[in-house]
């Protein structure tokens, strides 16, 4: 019997996804700016604000085919505003999502089809289960980088116009050192 070694791997709480076939990605603030209340200019265009690091085996239009994720986010405010990802539904409302909490803290906001939000707290150890109806956003609340895994189905697509047209109703702040959120 052939022992293959595998394709990728993951230090889950000193690392990130390495392997030949990983897609990496870099948000930096220029491509962030308009997720936030009130644009901080002091703040350069190349701010790097999360890193997304992907991995997909076979064909990725293939029902039932997983993507493993992560999603590395700095710390960093924007005016207050703690450090977002631009936050999306699915496109295929049936595929679900889990994120899992493996470095920093934060908050994993959530929104329904009727714009009510709520959260779930992020921290190392912590597995959130999204339904494939629910958008969903990560939110940097701490002064580290915060790290977070996730496995989703490689046809669940994003769906950014969605969020675009219909925002989350709540914001997260940093007020004198403590979370605030404010709804909208
Ligand atoms: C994640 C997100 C990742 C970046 O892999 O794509 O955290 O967030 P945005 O895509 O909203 O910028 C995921 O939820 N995939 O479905
Ligand atoms: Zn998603």
């Amino acid at each position: 019997m052939e022992i293959k070694n595998a394709n990728i791997c993951h230090d889950y709480l000193n690392g990130v996804i390495e392997g030949q076939e990983v897609i990496t990605s870099t948000k930096i603030l220029k491509d962030a700016r308009h997720f936030y209340e009130c644009d901080d200019k002091k703040l350069s265009d190349d701010t790097v604000m999360y890193e997304v690091y992907m991995y997909s085996q076979g064909n990725s239009k293939q029902r039932g085919n997983l993507n493993w994720g992560l999603t590395v986010m700095k710390p960093v405010y924007v005016n207050g505003e703690c450090n977002m990802t631009r936050g999306h539904f699915h496109e295929d409302l049936d595929c679900a999502e889990f994120y899992f909490g493996l470095g920093g803290e934060g908050l994993l906001l959530l929104m329904d089809d009727a714009n009510h939000c709520w959260a779930e707290k992020v921290e190392v150890g912590s597995v959130h289960h999204i339904d494939g109806t629910i958008a969903h956003r990560l939110i940097n609340t701490g002064n580290e980088e915060f790290k977070v895994g996730a496995c989703w189905n490689t046809t669940a697509g994003h769906d950014y116009e969605r969020i675009e047209d219909h925002p989350f109703t709540v914001r997260v702040y940093k007020k004198e050192g403590t979370i605030v959120t404010e709804e909208r």
